[in-house]
């Protein structure tokens, strides 16, 4: 008996019609448009200091693109049903209808994210390629990690007794390409620049890279992102993106005196006044 009161309680729900498909797709489409300015709108991210940075960012924008309206399709769907088929008084010991698959459904739901997670892999994995490309003039900044704290090294500069110059502070020259060669002396440290969007582990025995050409000036911080022991969170300094005028400035003070072996660390010094003249302007 109590069975049958059930099944004649169920159907008591309207069915699901085609208007009312379509409202809740306009809702969702609105919530969706309101996401996706609010997600744009919101200032993820430190400032971009690298051209890496900008791909990175993009990959980041597009992400939070596509997933807002599936985001906003999962909550309108599951809102509506808890809103549409919930338990009423007197329904405490009924059981719902017994449902079937619907493969048309289930092809779909398969199919659709697929599809958008493929694409997306793709894309992430082409960003990824563009990030580590070799450029033309690239010069090669050493690091080293050490508990707990950073030191770099520019093998295309020596000083007058013929040290490589050592910083315990990162000088980088604006649009200069580089590419860290990164060490660590002791445990595993990670050499993290969030202006240029990109980490890498220091790992004592092997040499890790990655590549940045910083295109913006300024000062920004230098982060080991691994915890490393007691002295991990102190484990900071600082990156200076300096003019060409400054960078010659910067090795002359280090004690470095002529052209560089390399082509590039020769011309640090020829343009040094036209650009000094470009700044005081
Ligand atoms: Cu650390």
């Amino acid at each position: 008996m109590e069975e049958q009161h059930a099944s004649q309680h169920s159907p008591h729900r309207a069915p699901v019609t085609r208007p009312l498909v379509l409202r809740l797709l306009g809702i969702g489409v609105v919530a969706a448009g309101i996401g996706i300015l609010i997600g744009l709108e919101i200032p993820w991210f430190p400032p971009e200091a690298a051209k890496q940075a900008h791909t990175i960012d993009t990959l980041y924008y597009v992400l939070i693109i596509v997933t807002i309206p599936i985001f906003v399709l999962v909550t309108t769907v599951v809102l509506f049903s808890v809103w549409r088929w919930r338990m009423r008084p007197g329904e405490e010991r009924l059981e719902g209808p017994p449902i079937h698959g619907n493969t048309q459904l289930e092809v779909i739901w398969t199919a659709l994210p697929s599809a958008l997670i493929a694409a997306l892999v793709v894309y992430a994995a082409v960003a990824l390629h563009d990030i580590g490309v070799k450029k033309a003039g690239e010069e090669t900044i050493g690091v080293t990690g050490q508990q707990f704290e950073w030191s770099f090294s520019y093998p295309g500069y020596k000083d007058s007794q013929g040290q490589t110059i050592v910083t315990p502070e990162l000088y980088m020259e604006l649009n200069k390409p580089v590419v860290f060669e990164i060490h660590a002396v002791d445990v595993i440290h990670t050499f993290w620049v969030p202006a240029f969007r990109i980490q890498e582990d220091a790992v004592p025995g092997i040499t890790t890279s990655f590549r940045a050409t910083p295109d913006r000036l300024g000062t920004y911080p230098v982060v080991c992102n691994q915890l490393c022991g007691y002295g991990h969170s102190t484990m900071r300094t600082t990156l200076h993106i300096v003019t060409a005028a400054q960078f010659s400035l910067f090795l002359a003070e280090h004690g470095y005196t002529g052209p560089g072996p390399t082509a590039s660390a020769a011309s640090a010094g020829a343009p040094a006044r036209h650009a000094s003249k470009e700044g005081s302007q």
